[in-house]
C-alpha cells in the first residue's frame, strides 16, 4: 500500500476508535496505522474489542508489523501527553480486570463521560452487554426496567460460561450475518437499548461501537454515535475543537487527501 499521509495532520479534540481486532486476520490494521499517522488529537478514546484475544485465543497469533505498529503509536501518543483512554470490549475482555489503573499512560476503565468543547456529555462504553437485551427485545419491552437490568448481567455469565467451554463469544455482529433480513431491525434495536442507558445515565448521548456498524445520529433528543470499527469500514468517529462530532470514513478520506497530496505536489513541479 502506498503512503498517502497529508503534508498536515488532521487536527481533532478527540477522536474515538473501536472494534480494531489486533491480532485477527481480518484487522485493517494497514489502513489504521495511516489514520493514525495522519491526525493530532488531544484525548483518544479505544472503545473496546481494540486486541482480539478470543481469536487469537481460537487461531492462535496473528500478529503482523502493522499490528505492532498500531499499538506502538498509541503508545507514543500517551507519552507525548494525548490522553488515552481504554474500554475494554468483549473480545479483549481480560483487559477489564485492569479497569481502574493506568498502564503505560493509558487509562483502563470500563465505561467514560466525555464532555464536548460545546458542554454535550456523553457516555462513552463498548456496548456488548447489550447483546442479549437486543436477542429479547420483545420480553424486555413486555417486562420492562428490571428485566433490563437483569438480561444485562446474564449476559456476562452466559458468555463466561461459553469462555469456559471454549466456544466463541456470542457476538451480535456475527449473528447480524446470519440473519441479513433481520439486521436493520436488530440494529435498531440495539441503538435503542443504548439510548435508553444513555437517559438513564443523565447524559446528553453515548458512542459506542460493537456492532461494526457506523452511525451518527438523534433518537428521542439523545445523540447515538457508534464509531463502527476497522475490520470492514474502517471509521472513526471524531470531535472538532468546537465540539462539532462527525464520522471519518477513511477510506473516503484517504482518497481525498491523497488526490489533494498529489494536486500539491504537481502544483510545486510546475511552479520549480
Ligand atoms: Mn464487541
Amino acid at each position: 500500500m502506498t503512503a498517502i499521509l497529508p503534508l498536515h495532520p488532521l487536527r481533532y479534540r478527540t477522536v474515538f476508535i473501536s472494534d480494531t481486532h489486533l491480532g485477527f486476520r481480518g484487522a485493517r490494521a494497514d489502513y489504521l496505522l495511516e489514520f493514525l499517522e495522519s491526525m493530532e488529537c488531544e484525548t483518544l478514546y479505544l472503545v473496546g474489542d481494540i486486541i482480539d484475544i478470543w481469536e487469537m485465543r481460537r487461531r492462535g497469533l496473528r500478529w503482523s508489523e502493522s499490528h505492532n505498529a498500531v499499538i506502538q503509536n498509541i503508545l507514543a501518543r500517551a507519552r507525548r501527553g494525548t490522553r488515552v483512554v481504554y474500554i475494554p470490549g468483549n473480545h479483549d475482555e481480560m483487559m477489564r480486570d485492569y479497569a481502574g489503573m493506568t498502564i503505560e499512560g493509558v487509562e483502563i476503565c470500563m465505561r467514560a463521560t466525555h464532555q464536548c468543547a460545546d458542554g454535550r456529555r456523553l457516555l462513552v462504553l463498548h456496548g456488548d452487554e447489550f447483546d442479549t437485551v437486543v436477542q429479547c427485545s420483545r420480553l424486555v419491552a413486555m417486562l420492562g426496567n428490571r428485566m433490563y437490568a437483569w438480561l444485562i448481567r446474564a449476559n456476562h455469565w452466559v458468555n463466561r460460561v461459553r469462555q469456559a467451554l471454549n466456544r466463541p463469544y456470542w457476538s451480535l455482529a456475527a449473528h447480524l450475518k446470519h440473519r441479513v433480513k433481520n439486521a436493520m431491525q436488530y440494529i435498531a434495536n440495539y441503538e435503542d437499548a443504548l439510548v435508553h442507558e444513555a437517559r438513564e445515565a443523565g447524559v446528553d448521548g453515548l458512542v459506542c461501537g460493537h456492532i461494526h456498524h457506523a452511525e451518527l445520529s438523534e433518537r428521542d433528543g439523545l445523540l447515538y454515535c457508534n464509531d463502527g470499527d476497522w475490520v470492514e469500514s474502517c471509521t472513526a468517529l471524531a470531535e472538532s475543537q468546537s465540539g462539532e462530532l462527525s464520522l471519518v470514513d477513511w477510506i473516503a478520506l484517504r482518497e481525498t487527501l491523497g488526490v489533494t497530496a498529489e494536486a500539491g505536489k504537481a502544483e510545486r513541479r510546475k511552479a520549480a
